[in-house]
């Protein structure tokens, strides 16, 4: 028995994608839910299910209470998803401390990647490509005009303790550094709560590259190759394939193997994700490594048919990898669509309420990996991702096909959806040919363009007035 009870600290999706590993290792699951989540899938497939809070977020994100429940259950392994307190230290610490299992990496290789100026200088002692940048924060504006010449405009001024576009400033030349310096110390301080800030050269357009790294309590790692995160909008994944379609095999093979020199650099164990940035010559340069699964995992599922999520557990509980590197096959295409409660048409603004329809499409090469169902009220607090479609086929155009047949088949009704926005993708030429890279949607404002069919219940309304003021009511 890999473990007694593992509990589950997230929701959403993820928080089912978890259980389902687990009952496919016989192993009882504990579900957390606030009491806007007390209708929650996630809390309907676990064996055991305890309230947390007060409020949407905070019984989530509280470590001592999250781990005070998990003993009183009788739990020996914790499960954190991703976001939460996935890449929170504290937990993994706590777990030790308390005697039970975090299944993830060490409190210290959480610790370290989460600082990007620290990890920058680890993946740079360890021989893996870094962009040009400074070395340290920068903390001073005279200095850091002389390190922005050194390395040669445009850069880009990131915080350190960042991720996900906050902090973010691109500088094209020295009259505008000292503003950007500025407003990047002070939006780092208020979302990560350190405003430490470093420059490094900012790549144009490239594409965004990471590879899936595994490895077990032995010392075995292992890539399980890449995937190609380049469709992003405001730092917001999107759409995710696997394999990239510019990486030939002896560029994967070098990426690859710096996604391992990366992994061990930080004595990583379970699953994590290094990222790259690809520039137009195909050179490859470390972004940062994810400490967690990512949501992007199944598309690295489909076309290499491991189970990421049951190996994180096996890891976690001691178990050798039995995959070897050369065990490692890649078989056709897989591509995730994030579909989000949100208006395309009317800047993406959320979009939540009840599920009054749920159709979801099937056939062969089809996952669904989502939490909404027929008469869901989908809360108003949390993210808006509802449901990830990924389809795998053998051709990049047959997997391409295969995703616009289920967007077009896949009914949500009751709430807008990105649906009619994602069939656009699926259906834009340059999409279609791999040509895209990290600016494609921002080029692109026609795909938030399409006719939208009224929704049955409006039609019916619509028909009624008609006939109504037709017989002059
Ligand atoms: C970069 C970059 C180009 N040059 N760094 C950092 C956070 C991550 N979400 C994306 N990041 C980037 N860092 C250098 N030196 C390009 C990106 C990037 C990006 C930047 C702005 C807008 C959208 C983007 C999408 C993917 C990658």
């Amino acid at each position: 028995m890999l473990f007694k009870k593992v509990l589950v600290a997230n929701r959403g999706e993820i928080a089912t994608r978890v259980i389902r590993a687990c009952k496919e290792l016989d192993i009882p699951t504990v579900a957390i839910y606030s009491e806007e989540d007390s209708t929650a899938l996630h809390v309907k497939k676990a064996d055991e299910a305890y309230m947390v809070g007060p409020g949407p977020i905070e019984g989530y994100l509280n470590v001592h209470r999250v781990v005070d429940l998990a003993k009183k259950v009788g739990v020996d392994a914790i499960h954190p998803g991703y976001g939460f307190l996935s890449e929170n230290p504290r937990l993994p610490a706590v777990c030790e401390a308390r005697g039970i299992t975090f299944i993830g990496p060490s409190s210290k290789a959480i610790t370290d990647m989460g600082d990007k100026v620290t990890a920058r200088a680890i993946m740079k002692a360890a021989g893996v490509p870094i962009l040009p940048g400074t070395k340290d924060p920068v903390t001073n504006t005279d200095e850091a005009l002389i390190k922005a010449r050194e390395i040669g405009y445009p850069v880009m001024v990131k915080a350190s303790g960042g991720g996900g576009g906050r902090g973010l400033r691109i500088v094209e030349n020295p009259s505008e550094l000292k503003g950007a310096l500025e407003s990047a110390a002070k939006e780092s301080k208020a979302a990560f709560g350190v405003s430490d800030i470093f420059i490094e050269k900012y790549l144009e357009r490239p594409r965004h590259i990471e590879f899936q790294v595994l490895a077990d309590k032995h010392g075995n790692v292992i890539h399980l190759g890449e995937r190609d995160c380049s469709i992003q909008r405001r730092h917001q994944k999107l759409v995710e394939i696997a394999p990239s379609l510019v990486l030939d095999e002896d560029l994967r093979r070098r990426m690859g193997e710096a996604a391992i020199l990366a992994a061990r650099s930080v004595d990583y164990t379970n699953a994590g994700t290094v990222e790259f940035l690809l520039d137009k010559n195909k050179n490859f340069y470390f972004l940062e490594m994810n400490t967690r699964i990512q949501v992007e995992h199944p598309v690295t599922e489909e076309v290499t048919g491991i189970d990421l999520v049951k190996k994180q557990i096996e890891i976690a509980a001691g178990e050798e990898l039995t995959v070897k590197q050369e065990d490692v096959k890649f078989s056709g295409f897989a591509i995730e669509c994030r579909i989000n409660a949100e208006d395309p048409k009317n800047k993406f603004v959320p979009s939540f309420g009840r599920v009054t329809a749920y159709y979801s499409p099937g056939g062969i090469g089809v996952r669904i990996d989502g939490a909404v169902y027929k008469d869901y009220v989908i809360p108003s607090c949390y993210d808006s991702m509802i449901v990830k479609l990924i389809t795998s086929g053998s051709t990049w155009q047959e997997t391409v096909k295969r995703m616009d047949r289920s967007l077009e088949e896949f009914a949500i009704r009751g709430v807008k959806t990105t649906i009619p926005f994602l069939r656009n993708i699926m259906n834009d030429e340059d999409f279609k040919n791999g040509d895209f890279d990290t600016a494609y949607i921002d080029r692109k404002p026609e795909l938030m363009e399409y006719y939208e069919y009224a929704e049955p219940t409006d039609l019916v309304a619509a028909i009624s007035a008609a006939i109504a003021a037709y017989h002059g009511f």
